[in-house]
């Protein structure tokens, strides 16, 4: 009998026919009503679950007696509780590699519209202000040969370093876990403390997982050491900064500005007092978003959930101390 999986994340018709070919599937559209109720109905005679952006609570996991893999289409894992997935025996499964240079990319598209004011000017072009030549009111700050400064060098870490380095010339600093000789012997990086690197570089950029030491890590202190004409980008997760003290912060113009793709509250409330800075550049988690790199994901997520529901040790398998 063909083992039963719940689809909660839409797949192309390519990727849904190999999945059906193999396990039976059961799709269920969260973004409807009705959605999570159609998913505890499902998750009972559930062997396997692909999807993401769903905080895979122990009520629901209680609901899935006969689960085995949770194949997660994200690099991300802090939606599972890995050590209670792996008391259960049940494997959870991610997509990494697949969407590095793209989310890099998104870190520094991020970087370069909040630091050239890309967003805010192109609106100001639409809106029919532009009658004459730009004066200093209107300009940006240059991002060649500046410094970088990368909280997290995990692949995205270095991703972004390459972009920094050997693209525009600039002086990579990063802070993570342990020092990286190789990202420094290749790109010149020097690894600071957290504290050191907040207040040498121009841009701040983090890129590192959500977990409890990394909750909160930029706060008020870590914003106030930073210098006044730096730029913040997230490329991380939302709860990794305090957004209240970000807020304070680029309404004091304590820094000079943020490029946020990521938010504590994702849809980002339209009232959001980050909407109305003209100093925040903000995305709505776009980080891996290419048409390319989500079917990447996808493919690698429906591979590491076959393997597993045959008994193979899937490709990418998150266990216990993987953040
Ligand atoms: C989205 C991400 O979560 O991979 C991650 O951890 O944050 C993003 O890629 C993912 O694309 C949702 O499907």
């Amino acid at each position: 009998m063909k083992k039963r999986i719940v689809l909660y994340k839409r797949l192309s018709e390519g990727l849904l026919a190999q999945l059906q070919a193999q396990v039976e599937v059961t799709w269920v559209d969260m973004a409807k009503p009705d959605g999570l109720a159609r998913l505890r109905d499902a998750l009972p005679g559930a062997h396997g679950l692909l999807g993401a952006s769903l905080r895979l609570d122990s009520a629901l996991l209680d609901l899935a007696p006969q689960l085995e893999v949770v194949a997660s289409v994200s690099v991300g894992v802090d939606n599972y509780d890995i050590n209670d997935l792996h008391r259960r025996g049940v494997m959870l499964t991610n997509t990494p590699d697949v969407l590095t240079e793209t989310t890099a990319d998104t870190g520094f598209a991020l970087l370069l519209a909040t630091a050239r004011r890309v967003v805010e000017l192109a609106g100001w072009v639409r809106d029919g202000h532009w009658q004459a030549s730009l004066g200093p009111a209107h300009f940006g700050t240059d991002v060649h040969g500046k410094r970088l400064g990368i909280v997290g060098m995990g692949r995205i870490g270095e991703a972004l370093a390459r972009r920094g380095a050997a693209g525009f010339g600039m002086q990579v600093l990063y802070h993570s876990q342990r020092p990286k000789p190789q990202v420094e012997a290749r790109y010149g990086a020097r690894y600071c403390t957290l504290d050191a690197l907040l207040g040498e570089a121009d841009y701040v950029c983090l890129t590192v997982p959500l977990s409890a030491s990394t909750e909160g890590l930029i706060g008020a202190r870590e914003l106030g050491l930073m210098k006044p004409e730096a730029i913040l980008v997230n490329i991380a997760r939302g709860r990794v900064v305090d957004e209240a003290a970000l807020i304070k912060a680029l309404r004091a113009r304590r820094i000079r500005g943020a490029g946020l793709d990521v938010f504590v509250q994702e849809p980002l409330a339209q009232d959001s007092p980050l909407l109305q800075l003209d100093n925040v550049v903000a995305t709505p988690h776009i980080g891996s978003a290419t048409h390319e790199t989500r079917e990447a994901m996808a493919r690698c997520a429906v591979d590491n959930l076959l393997a597993a529901l045959s008994g193979q040790r899937p490709p990418n398998l998150v266990t216990p101390g993987y953040i």
